[in-house]
């Protein structure tokens, strides 16, 4: 059965009421991929009755089940691991090695929440009156509705489905229209390792009464959204007015420091694989270099010699290391801060224009771009961009770097280069950001350690790990009184 571009709802593959459909093209080619369902709030109504109905029998299997059926997903998604990639890598643009990451990561989480169907521990506690006991234990919420974003089309679906079914709600997902046959295919991995009908849903389209349907939906007992701060802005305002919990994972401006004493051939290994890796799409990308003014020179042009040896190009290619943008809106907003840059002063040391030679004729390439001398109230140092653009940024202490990194509206990762493990403490403690990495770039967490961040990066949630359950459950605190007599808490003391 070709599925692309089809709904999902009820556990059939289905187009939107409608009939209209959008298209799904290759950032790389422009090549047509799939005519995908053009979903209405009609079909997010559908959507949420199926989730709703398949409720109550999910919560009730017992989580050791769920569990298996998440082992199977993951096998299933392990099995079809390149087959998924390559169909990734023609959606989104990113270069095929990180395709492969990017399935790696849903099967990642894949294990690991269904290890939670035989944890989820609760607490138990000692109650303050004889004879009775006290514990707490984790709920389900219902039905969740998942807004997801286009930069890791599997993984973050992937992120916010695994934990909210392992807990027992029942999702509806609506994937960026950027990539919606990526969502597909991690549903169909979801049914063929035997998710039952209803418990996950789809729904793909292209205009944005679809999010607010779901947000809106009186059924749907929680949003988690992943994409920009403004968007997130909204879903959190209109959350609001309809008392709902919202989960909110959005920007970021991340730093790699860079002290004196670094090893300066692992720090430019680190700043080139974390600002032009996903071609500066990721919220973790490192679009800040926060150096010490003795090593500025020296590291800037080791940075060059390897930018200018990096290969752009369609994701497929071997050898190609830096893809696409995803469309042609993202090229222009890059653009227009490379003009901003240089507007403000900043100067362009390499890049800083589309790419249209050879085969980047035919999709959305930049070519990676860095600006030295930038100052911090500049907006190239404090916009999050999403494109591969590098600020370079120059300090002359440690506790200067910190306070940069600590300076902008996000935080969501940082990295600290040192060989001194006073200074790697010092900053391991002192940098205001949800992720913390030393002698590393900004990008590469991983499934089982919480994901998030603070300030305009989200609203106190955490992805992954852990953390994740406590977005998708309510606790519920159970008393029980074997003593046969009234015994009043806070009252009968002694
Ligand atoms: C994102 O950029 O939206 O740490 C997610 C990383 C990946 C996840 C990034 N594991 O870069």
């Amino acid at each position: 059965m070709d599925i692309s571009g089809q709904n999902f709802i009820g556990g059939k593959w289905v187009p939107a009421k409608s009939g209209r459909v959008f298209e799904s093209r290759n950032p790389a080619t422009g090549e047509l991929l799939a005519q995908c369902a053009d979903s209405g709030p009609e079909d997010i109504e559908a959507a949420v009755g199926a989730a709703r109905e398949a409720w109550e029998s999910w919560r009730r299997l017992p989580a050791p089940r769920r569990g298996e059926i998440l082992f199977r997903v993951a096998d299933r998604l392990f099995h079809d691991k390149e087959s998924l990639a390559r169909s990734l890598t023609s959606e989104m643009g990113k270069v095929l090695v990180e395709g492969r990451g990017d399935v790696q990561e849903s099967i990642d989480m894949a294990y690991y929440m269904g290890g939670e169907g035989r944890r989820q521990f609760g607490h138990i506690a000692p109650s303050e009156l004889p004879d009775k006991s006290a514990y707490a234990i984790r709920e389900p919420l219902g039905v969740v509705g998942l807004i997801t974003p286009w930069n890791f089309p599997m993984a973050i679906p992937a992120w916010k489905s695994l934990p909210a079914l392992i807990m027992g709600n029942t999702v509806v997902l609506k994937p960026s229209p950027e990539t919606p046959l990526t969502a597909a295919l991690f549903m169909k991995a979801l049914e063929e390792g035997g998710v039952p009908p209803g418990v996950v849903n789809l729904v793909m389209g292209s205009t944005p009464d679809l999010g607010s349907a779901l947000v809106r939906h009186p059924d749907v007992a929680l949003i988690s959204f992943t994409g920009s701060k403004v968007t997130g802005g909204k879903v959190a305002v209109d959350a609001a007015t309809h008392y709902k919990r919202v989960a909110l994972e959005m920007g970021g401006k991340n730093a790699i420091l860079v002290m004196d004493d670094a090893d300066l051939n692992l720090a430019v290994d680190g700043i080139l694989w974390s600002a032009f890796g996903t071609t500066g799409q990721r919220c973790t990308a490192c679009s800040r270099l926060i150096v010490h003014r003795a090593v500025k020179d020296q590291l800037v042009t080791m940075l060059l010699d390897k930018m200018a040896k990096l290969r752009v190009g369609d994701g497929l290619t071997p050898g190609v290391e830096v893809g696409p943008l995803i469309n042609r809106a993202q090229l222009e907003r890059v653009h227009q801060y490379v003009q901003i840059g240089q507007e403000e002063g900043a100067r362009l040391r390499v890049g800083g224009r589309q790419l249209t030679e050879g085969n980047c004729a035919a999709g959305h390439f930049f070519a990676p771009t860095l600006f030295d001398q930038v100052t911090p109230g500049m907006r190239i140092a404090k916009e999050e961009i999403f494109g591969p653009v590098l600020s370079v940024l120059e300090i002359k202490s440690l506790e200067e770097a910190i306070t940069l990194n600590n300076s902008v509206e996000y935080g969501l990762s940082s990295s600290l280069y040192t060989r001194d493990v006073n200074r790697a403490h010092q900053a391991m403690h002192d940098l205001r950001t949800g992720i913390v990495y030393i002698n590393a770039g900004t990008i590469g967490s991983e499934v089982h350690l919480p994901f998030g961040g603070i300030r305009g990066t989200g609203n106190g949630h955490r992805e992954a790990g852990q953390a994740a359950l406590d977005t998708f459950s309510e606790w519920k605190s159970i008393y029980v009184d074997y003593s046969g007599r009234l015994q009043r808490a806070q009252i009968d003391t002694n």
